[in-house]
């Protein structure tokens, strides 16, 4: 029978310790993580436009390039420790000090390294009891590498909890019937230049909001400090500037929290200040010309449709900046700074355009790419459209490839902020037809020329073909 050799066991088994160990390390204290540096610094190639355009064609829009990035560092973390198992403690530790100095601080990768020697010889003994035993020994490894993964999913759950427990200020009681045309939190899109799995956790009690630079009072504000400016909801429709033609990276909430104006009016900006820098627990820098800050609904929210931000979607504080696309508009924000000169923003710097205006959009929601319709029974064709700040005029529908076209129901907006509603009826004869949607902006039609979202945000109709029968 095919046996493993003893030394790619224990390489193994520390490799799981030292990981799981780690993870215990970076949600206590913060630690950098390997792996997570390690994908960080891939993710960032991937975010650049030649990779960026390649993994979206392959694998779409979603979470899937990221994925398979994390898959990729994983099995080689988890695979070269292994791999350690065949040298002695004391050289795999050298070479893994090696490593680790080109990945995290010095410091953290000498603790590192000390921690997978103490591991490494600790399990010296159990590969000798495996020489003669090797199911005892299989089991006390299987068992340790359990209680730690059974220990880091609690903490991380106990933080998930402790970082959620908030109350929010809104007009919009939380769990009452969304309005048409809001997307509930679990339904909102998401987007983030991490994994999910390590995207900021931040703790209500430990947070706070640094501004700093050219203010005439620098402090550090506390999430209950915030609450005390004017709380006032918003609904704006969040679009993200990788969403293709049809796609499903925007959506509309109900945001609540301060206008950053009266922030700025009470910490006192300074002359010469031209810019609002905005630094994110996650290393996501963003900025902002002072002027458009001091706009009436540019904000820093807190809840959504009347309950907190999760984890995921910004807790505890998050940018919102009418007109411009979600890259702008940092979650997790830790620090504000006040600035006479601009700084390169975190996707600006991998090749995504620095102003990131909102272009033109409209899409089909009914009927559905892909979904057959029934023939010569009345079908309501609805959809959203949505400019910036730009207002939605008009509306127009083809079903047949775009020679002739009608024009579509709007329905009111609540707020000029949010998307548009729009619908149109039609009753399809059997066969095949090509729907089209369009869009005018301020009068002004969107323009049928195809354009990737990769720099400044996709342009094109939504067309595709319907099977009625
Ligand atoms: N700190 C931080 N803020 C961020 C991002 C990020 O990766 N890190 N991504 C931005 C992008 S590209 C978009 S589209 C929105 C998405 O917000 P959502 O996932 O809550 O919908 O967050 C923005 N804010
Ligand atoms: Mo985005």
């Amino acid at each position: 029978m095919f046996r493993l050799p003893s030394s790619l066991i224990v390489g193994f088994s520390a490799a799981v310790l030292l990981s799981g160990l780690g993870l215990l390390a970076r949600m206590w204290a913060a630690a950098p993580y390997p792996p997570q540096v390690l994908f960080d610094r891939i993710s960032q190639f991937l975010g650049t436009p030649a990779m960026f355009n390649l993994i979206h064609h392959l694998l779409g829009v979603g979470q899937g390039g990221k994925i398979a990035a994390f898959l990729g560092v994983l099995l080689l973390w988890l695979g070269g420790l292994t791999l350690l198992g065949v040298l002695g403690p004391v050289i795999a530790t050298g070479v893994l000090l090696l490593v680790l100095l080109f990945v995290v601080p010095a410091g953290w990768a000498v603790g590192y390294a000390v921690l997978y020697l103490l591991i490494r010889l600790a399990l010296q003994p159990a590969v000798i009891q495996h020489q003669q035993g090797r199911r005892e020994a299989l089991n006390a490894l299987g068992v340790g590498s359990l209680a730690i993964t059974v220990a880091a999913s609690g903490s991380l759950l106990k933080k998930v909890l402790d970082g959620t427990d908030q109350t929010a200020a809104s007009a919009f009681k939380a769990g009452s019937p969304l309005p048409e045309g809001i997307v509930s939190q679990d339904d909102l899109y998401y987007v983030s230049k991490n994994l999910e799995g390590f995207d900021p956790l931040l703790s209500a009690e430990k947070w706070s909001l640094k501004i700093k630079g050219m203010v005439e009072k620098p402090g550090d504000l506390t999430l209950s400090d915030l609450k005390k400016f004017r709380q006032r909801d918003l609904e704006l429709t969040l679009n993200c500037i990788s969403n293709p033609v049809g796609g499903f990276l925007i959506g509309n909430a109900i945001w609540t929290g301060f206008t950053l104006r009266d922030l700025l009016n009470q910490v006192g900006v300074k002359q010469g200040a031209k810019f609002i820098l905005w630094k994110a627990a996650d290393g996501y820098i963003e900025s902002l010309p002072l002027g458009e800050a001091y706009e009436e609904d540019v904000m820093l929210v807190h809840s959504i449709n009347g309950e907190p931000l999760t984890p995921k979607h910004g807790f505890p504080l998050r940018v919102l900046i009418p007109g411009r696309y979600g890259m702008k508009q940092p979650r997790w924000i830790t620090e504000m700074e006040l600035s006479s000169s601009d700084v390169p923003s975190y996707w600006s710097q991998r090749g995504w355009d620095k102003e990131a205006f909102i272009k033109p959009s409209s899409r089909f929601d009914v009927p559905e790419e892909g979904k057959p319709v029934v023939a010569g029974k009345e079908l309501m064709m609805k959809g959203v459209a949505f400019a910036g700040k730009v207002p939605i005029t008009r509306v127009e529908v083809s079903v047949d490839g775009g020679k002739t076209w009608q024009e579509a129901a709007l329905k009111d907006r609540r707020s000029k902020h949010a998307w548009t509603l729009w619908s149109l009826p039609w009753t399809p004869e059997a066969g095949i037809h090509e729907v089209v949607v369009r869009a005018y902006g301020a009068g002004k039609l969107q323009t049928d020329q195809t354009a990737d979202p990769l720099p400044s945000g996709s342009t094109g109709w939504h067309r595709f073909l319907v099977n009625a029968s």
